[in-house]
């Protein structure tokens, strides 16, 4: 057995006026509970040290830029790195990333258990749209805000295992577990923000998004016999509610654990990173039963292109 007992931590909503120091010590209290469960690694959400600011409408850059971290750690964040280290607890955050050249990327970082950051992943699936759109009951202005992601899916060895990172609209893609589960990836790590509602759709509501997070995470754990620990910040956010959900699925696509509340909420499980070979060796034994000769319009295509008419 290769156990990592893993601690989503579902953060509540985080309002517009919450400065990061008030959010990094609800995050420390999170990770003091942790501690207590003995956990080996703590998840913590999507942009987590903001509210989800993609749904504001900015023009002005200096006020986009307040939303976005210039170094990791910074002043504010260094603590959580601090506890880690102390607590020997690795650690998932996310983050609006903003580079000394002036690229802006919604990441993520992994440390390890000495507290030190050992791989860094950027959104690659932004959802959303770039300009005002009127339509919508609400905006989600990630392709304003963002760029894709430059660092792909890469996985990283470290804390006895193999470890993944996606951000929230990523596990919705097999893509994105595919090409971890293809580099032998044994837990993805993805924090979300995911409205209750489809803007675009209101009959849409939490029930359908509840099953549809579930349904993404639970096929990416499946088809790739890995471990997905997916972590939400949920609740009513500047009056716009998201969906909770936190969830640790197995890699025979198994609910293990699973938030109950929409606030900030610790879910633990001790994962046996060596259940996931089992699948790996047989069913979904990549080297054996790929048949890559049918799979290229994956990479050669974006849209659909059915036969004409
Ligand atoms: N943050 C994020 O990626 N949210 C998306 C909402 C999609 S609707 C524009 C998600 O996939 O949950």
């Amino acid at each position: 057995m290769r156990l990592v007992t893993v601690a989503a931590a579902q953060l509540g909503p985080i309002q517009k006026n919450e400065p990061r120091t008030d959010v990094v010590r609800r995050m420390l209290a999170l990770m003091d509970e942790a501690k207590r469960a003995e956990a080996d690694l703590i998840v913590f959400p999507e942009l987590a040290l903001t509210t989800f600011f993609p749904r504001w409408y900015m023009e002005d850059p200096a006020e986009i830029d307040q939303w976005f971290e210039r170094e990791m750690p910074s002043a504010a964040t260094r603590p959580l790195f601090e506890r880690a280290a102390e607590y020997g607890m690795g650690m998932y955050l996310g983050y609006a990333e903003l580079t000394p050249d002036g690229r802006h990327f919604n990441s993520s970082v992994l440390a390890d258990r000495t507290g030190a950051i050992v791989g860094k992943y950027r959104k690659v699936h932004l959802p959303g749209h770039a300009e005002f759109d009127p339509e919508r009951a609400f905006q989600h202005l990630e392709k304003r805000y963002f760029e894709p992601g430059d660092l792909g899916f890469p996985v990283w060895r470290t804390m006895g295992g193999i470890f993944g990172m996606c951000i929230c609209n990523d596990r919705r893609w097999p893509e994105t577990y595919r090409v971890m589960g293809l580099q032998g990836v044994e837990m993805v790590l993805v924090g979300y923000n995911t409205p209750s509602i489809n803007s675009q759709k209101s009959a849409e509501g939490p029930e359908q998004r509840l099953f549809h997070n579930r349904l993404s995470v639970q096929a990416g754990a499946y088809q790739n016999s890995t471990w997905v620990v997916a972590v939400a910040k949920a609740g009513i956010e500047d009056g716009f509610p998201m969906i909770g959900g936190s969830l640790i699925v197995n890699p025979d696509g198994e609910i293990m654990a699973e938030a109950k509340t929409e606030g900030d909420e610790l879910v633990v499980h001790a994962c046996d990173l060596d259940a996931t070979t089992f699948g790996k060796t047989t069913i979904f034994d990549f080297a054996r039963h790929r048949r890559i000769e049918h799979y290229g319009r994956i990479c050669a295509q974006t849209g659909p292109t059915p036969p004409a008419l």
